[in-house]
C-alpha cells in the first residue's frame, strides 16, 4: 500500500493501468511494470548532495536516526548508499554490470570485501529505523569539479543515483557555510544526470541546508550566535536562488549526537564540570584538546559530539539529561527541516513520482517497441479525466518556474486542494459558471504570451469543462 498523500485518485488510476497493461504484455514488459509498480508503492525518495565533507552523511545519520552512514574518515571509500525500510536489516550491493549480490553489514556500515570499488554501483542498506518508513534516503558522494565531459557521464550518473533509473523525489543539498554561485553550477549538474535518464520534470523540491551551523559566520566562539545567525541567512537563499524551494540552517552534528543516543551519563557529568572553566581557557582547550584535570581523550570524545558550540554552551543546560537533549535538539534544527520536508513530499511528491513512473514508462514503450497497443492504451489512459490532476500538477508546476507570480497559480492550487469545486479566487458572480470560464482559459490559452501559460490555461479550461460535466 502506498504512504503517500491523496494525489486526486491519479495513484490508484496508475495502478490500475499499469496491472492492465501487463496483464496484456509480454512477460519482459510485465516484469518492468511490476518494477514500476512496487517503485510507486514504496515510500518517496530523498536524495542527500553536496560536496564532499559538507555534512550529507552526518544528516542522513541524523535524519534516519541510527549511525548508518560513515562519515568523515571514510569519505574516500564512499559509494552511493540509498538507505530503505527493510526486514531483517541487511545490505546489498549492485554491480555496473546490473547484477547484485548481499554483502554482510557490519556495525560501521556494509562490509564490501572483494567488491571491488571499481565494480561497484550502489548498495542498499536496508534497516529497521522508523523514519525509513515515511521516506528513504539517498546518501550520494561528493561529486567532483570536472564531471563535465561526455566520457565523465557515467561517473556522474553513478554518483547522483541516475543509474538506478528511481527519481529523488526531494533534494536535501547541503552547503557549509555558504550556497555560492558554483553550488547552483553543482545543483545543474545534478538535475543534467537526471535528465540523461529522461526529461522528467524535475523533482518536486530542492531543499538546500546550511550545515555546521554551529560553526557559522564568526564561529562557536565568535560574540555573535552562529546558529541564530545560519537560520538568517538560509532564510534568505530561497529568494536569492530560483532553483531552490526552501532552506534549512542545521547543525548535523549535534542533530546526529541526539537522535543516534550518542550521549552518555559520563558526557553529562563532563560537561557539568566544564561550567567553572572560562570561555577563553574553554576555548583554548577546545583548540589543544586539554582542560587540566580532564583527560584529554575524553574532552576530545565529547568535542566530538557536540562540537566547540555544544561545549561552549550545553554546559550552561546540564542539569539533567533530558534538559541537555532538548537544549541539543532545539539548536541542531533539525525539526525545522523534518517539517519542511514532510511539507515538500506531502504537497507534491506523490504526483512527481507518478509523473517520473509514467514518463518514463511511455518512453520505454516507444524506444523498446513495447507494441503499439501498448503505447496506444497508454496514451489514451493519460488523456483520460482520471489523469487530469496530473495534468493540473504539471502545468503548474512548469508556470511557478516560468512565472512565478502568476496569477493562475493560486487557481491551480485550488483546484488541485478540492478538485470538486470552483475554484475561490473565480467564484464570483456569474463567472463561477464552469462553462463560462472553460471559454475565457481557452480564450487565453490563444493569447498567451509563453508555452507555459498557454499550458496552463489549456489545462485550466478542461479542469472547467469537467467540472460543468461531473455527474451528467
Ligand atoms: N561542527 C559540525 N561538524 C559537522 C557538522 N556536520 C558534519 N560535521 C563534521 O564534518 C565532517 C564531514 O561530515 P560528513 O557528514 O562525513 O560529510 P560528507 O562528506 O558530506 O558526507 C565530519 O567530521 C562531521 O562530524 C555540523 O553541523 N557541525
Ligand atoms: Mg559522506
Amino acid at each position: 500500500m502506498s504512504r503517500l498523500p491523496s494525489t486526486g485518485g491519479v495513484e490508484a488510476a496508475t495502478e490500475e493501468l499499469l496491472l492492465g497493461l501487463s496483464r496484456t504484455s509480454a512477460p519482459e514488459v510485465r516484469a518492468l511494470l511490476d518494477v514500476y509498480r512496487a517503485t510507486l508503492a514504496e515510500p518517496p525518495l530523498v536524495a542527500v548532495a553536496g560536496r564532499v565533507s559538507a555534512g550529507k552523511s552526518t544528516l542522513v545519520n541524523a535524519l534516519v536516526g541510527a549511525r548508518a552512514a560513515p562519515t568523515a574518515a571514510r569519505e574516500t571509500t564512499a559509494v552511493l548508499t540509498t538507505y530503505r525500510f527493510g526486514v531483517p536489516a541487511r545490505a546489498e550491493a549492485t554491480l555496473r554490470d546490473g547484477s547484485s549480490r548481499s554483502v554482510p553489514l557490519g556495525p560501521d556500515g556494509p562490509v564490501l570485501g572483494d567488491v571491488g570499488p571499481e565494480a561497484l554501483a550502489h548498495l542498499t542498506v536496508h534497516l529497521q529505523e522508523a523514519p525509513l518508513r515515511r521516506f528513504s534516503i539517498m546518501d550520494t558522494p561528493g561529486l567532483g569539479s570536472a564531471m563535465t565531459t561526455n566520457s565523465e557521464r557515467t561517473e556522474l550518473a553513478l554518483a547522483t543515483g541516475a543509474t538506478q533509473g528511481v527519481r529523488p523525489d526531494v533534494v536535501l543539498y547541503v552547503v557549509r557555510d555558504a550556497f555560492r554561485e558554483d553550488d547552483v553550477s553543482f545543483l545543474q549538474r545534478f538535475a543534467q544526470a537526471w535528465s540523461s535518464v529522461g526529461d522528467v520534470p524535475g523533482q518536486s523540491g530542492v531543499l538546500a541546508v546550511l550545515s555546521h551551523a554551529d560553526n557559522y559566520g564568526t564561529g562557536p566562539w565568535g560574540p555573535e550566535d552562529p546558529v541564530r545567525e545560519a537560520q538568517r541567512s538560509a532564510a534568505e537563499l530561497p529568494g536569492r536562488h530560483g532553483i531552490l524551494t526552501g532552506a534549512v540552517a542545521v547543525s548535523g552534528l549535534l542533530a546526529e549526537t541526539t537522535r543516534t543516543g550518542r550521549l552518555r551519563e559520563q558526557d553529562l557529568r563532563l560537561l557539568r564540570r566544564l561550567r567553572e572553566v572560562d570561555d577563553a581557557d574553554l576555548q583554548y582547550a577546545g583548540l589543544l584538546g586539554s582542560v587540566p584535570g580532564i583527560p584529554q581523550e575524553e574532552l576530545e570524545g565529547l568535542l566530538g559530539m557536540v562540537g566547540a558550540y555544544g561545549l561552549r554552551h550545553g554546559r550552561r543546560h546540564a542539569d539533567t539529561s533530558a534538559e541537555l537533549l532538548d537544549w541539543i535538539e532545539e539548536q541542531s534544527g533539525l525539526r525545522p527541516l523534518e517539517r519542511l520536508l514532510e511539507q515538500t513530499l506531502g504537497t507534491a511528491g506523490g504526483l512527481a513520482r507518478v509523473d517520473s513512473v509514467l514518463g518514463e514508462i511511455t518512453r520505454r514503450a516507444g524506444r523498446e517497441r513495447w507494441g503499439a497497443d501498448v503505447e496506444s492504451t497508454l496514451e489514451a489512459a493519460l488523456a483520460s479525466p482520471a489523469f487530469h490532476p496530473l495534468d493540473q500538477w504539471r502545468a503548474v508546476t512548469e508556470l511557478r518556474r516560468v512565472h512565478p507570480n502568476h496569477e493562475l497559480i493560486p487557481v491551480l492550487e485550488a483546484l488541485q486542494r478540492e478538485p470538486g469545486t470552483v475554484p475561490a479566487p473565480l467564484a464570483v458572480g456569474r463567472e463561477a459558471d464552469p462553462l463560462a470560464l472553460a471559454g475565457r482559459y481557452q480564450a487565453l490559452a490563444g493569447a498567451a504570451r509563453t508555452g507555459a501559460e498557454a499550458q496552463a490555461a489549456r489545462v485550466l479550461s478542461r479542469s472547467m469543462i469537467l467540472l460543468a460535466t461531473r455527474g451528467r
